[in-house]
């Protein structure tokens, strides 16, 4: 495929932002290639700057669950428009997204609005710690929160020991707060609230993970958890950033029949512009600024345009069958890149929750960060290029979810499995 285009702009962008990207992943680093520029898209089509098409599987990294430029989207910006872009005082619109949020999840009383998962789950900890009084807080190796402070962590070495930077600029001060545990592994969680369960704020986690690439909680894992927080008076934070509006209209804690006191969302509330939110139970949110002492603000939070493309967003799911046929493409996508892999003689462990999908290249289970760090590297990235030259758009990474949209026809995913079938053969 033609790529002078994107090179060119690529040469240009190195030079003026870091990277040449804003988001790290976006480089194609860890497949070893270069990003691709997207001109447009339309539908679960995107369009290259060299002209090229693909099938995108990463839709904006979740999203984009109804397909690029959805009609009823696209008008209720342009309506939105004729009334201005940023006021700074509170609209209508923004407790009319709050009541879709409420009516679909309902252990979420109250919603804050902010612009970014990442300002989500930050403020989400700040609230579990305000309201307990605890500082420490736990995580799981492999999940990813964002890039705040304080969940920016590496697991330490050994299950209960203080965790190291995961990256410089993060000070020892701040991550020795955090402990990151494996994941799926409820005797670590156990072992860990023995010896400091007074002083845990909150455990936060990721109902299904999906970005270790993705994988599901292990049978009973996550009431063991709901069960064990319950009982040591620890918040328990759902982040549901990726999994919200996503595994179901509900989110993974309506698939495994969970209540969360903290839930985070994002991507898919604002329907491709940038939107966070974190709501759980009212005594808990009420502690936040200015009906608590709390403190959390943002300029463009609960701004008038992404709150009409997520309110247009949020109002095409919840009609009835919206998820069976999305999740049923999505199985038959899975087991066809399976059945691919397979008859190429190649390993792999590939599984789908709701319209959410992961495959890696090992040939054992994977429960957690560790297993899914057996995955074949090069299998996977010479399996991405290789996919891309045939037209189809996967994330530029072993530990990433797939994502299939309401967009994807029948021929669009037979299309997808017979390019697997091609490249499996040929990397094998
Ligand atoms: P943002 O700050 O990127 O909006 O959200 C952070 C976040 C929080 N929680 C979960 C479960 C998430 O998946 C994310 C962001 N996901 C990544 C994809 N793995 C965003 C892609 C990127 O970093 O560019």
């Amino acid at each position: 495929m033609k790529r002078e285009t994107s090179e060119k702009l690529f040469k240009h962008s190195v030079n003026v932002i870091p990277g040449g990207v804003n988001s790290p992943v976006r480089a194609c680093k860890s497949v070893g290639t270069d990003p691709l520029f997207i001109e447009r898209a339309d539908g679960c089509r995107l369009f290259d700057a060299d002209g090229n098409s693909y099938i995108d599987y990463v839709g904006s990294w979740g999203p984009m669950i109804l397909g690029h430029r959805h009609p009823e989207v696209i008008k209720a910006i342009e309506n939105v428009l004729n009334r201005g872009t940023s006021f700074g005082a509170p609209t209508d619109l923004e407790a009319e997204l709050a009541d879709l949020v409420i009516d679909a999840v309902p252990s979420i009383d109250m919603v804050r609005m902010v612009n970014s998962g990442t300002e989500a789950t930050m403020s989400a900890v700040r609230l579990a710690r305000g309201f307990t009084g605890r500082d420490l807080i736990i995580k799981f190796d492999g999940c990813y929160h964002g890039h705040a402070d304080t969940l920016l962590v590496e697991a330490g070495s050994g299950v209960a020991t203080l965790n190291i930077p995961g990256s410089p600029g993060v000070p020892e001060a701040v991550t020795q707060y955090t402990l990151s545990l494996p994941f799926n592994d409820i005797d670590s969680v156990k072992e860990v609230i023995e010896k400091r369960g007074a002083e845990i704020a909150c455990i936060i986690i990721e109902p299904v993970a999906g970005n270790m690439g993705m994988v599901p909680p292990a049978e009973g894992f996550l009431e063991e958890l709901r069960a064990i927080t319950e009982k040591n008076g620890i918040i328990l934070i759902f982040d549901e950033v990726m999994t919200g509006f996503r595994v179901a209209h509900g989110g993974a804690q309506e698939g495994y029949g969970i209540s969360p006191d903290i839930t985070t969302l994002g991507k898919i509330i604002g329907g491709g512009l940038p939107v966070g939110a974190y709501g759980g139970r009212r005594e808990i949110m009420e502690h936040i600024a200015p009906q608590g002492p709390v403190y959390q603000a943002g300029t463009l939070s609960g701004n008038p345009v992404a709150m009409a493309a997520g309110i247009a967003t949020l109002k095409q799911i919840k009609q009835p069958g919206f998820y069976d046929s999305l999740n049923e493409k999505t199985e038959r996508l899975v087991k066809g890149l399976k059945n691919a892999a397979d008859s190429a003689g190649i390993k792999t462990t590939a599984d789908s929750i709701g319209s959410m999908f992961g495959m890696f290249f090992t040939g054992q289970a994977v429960d957690n960060f560790a297993d899914a760090k057996t995955s074949n590297l090069e299998l996977f990235s010479a399996y991405y290029k290789g996919m891309r030259e045939k037209g189809i758009y996967l994330a530029p990474s072993q530990f990433e979810a797939g994502f299939v949209s309401a967009a994807h026809s029948d021929e669009d995913i037979d299309t997808t499995i017979k390019a697997a079938e091609a490249v499996m053969g040929e990397i094998a």
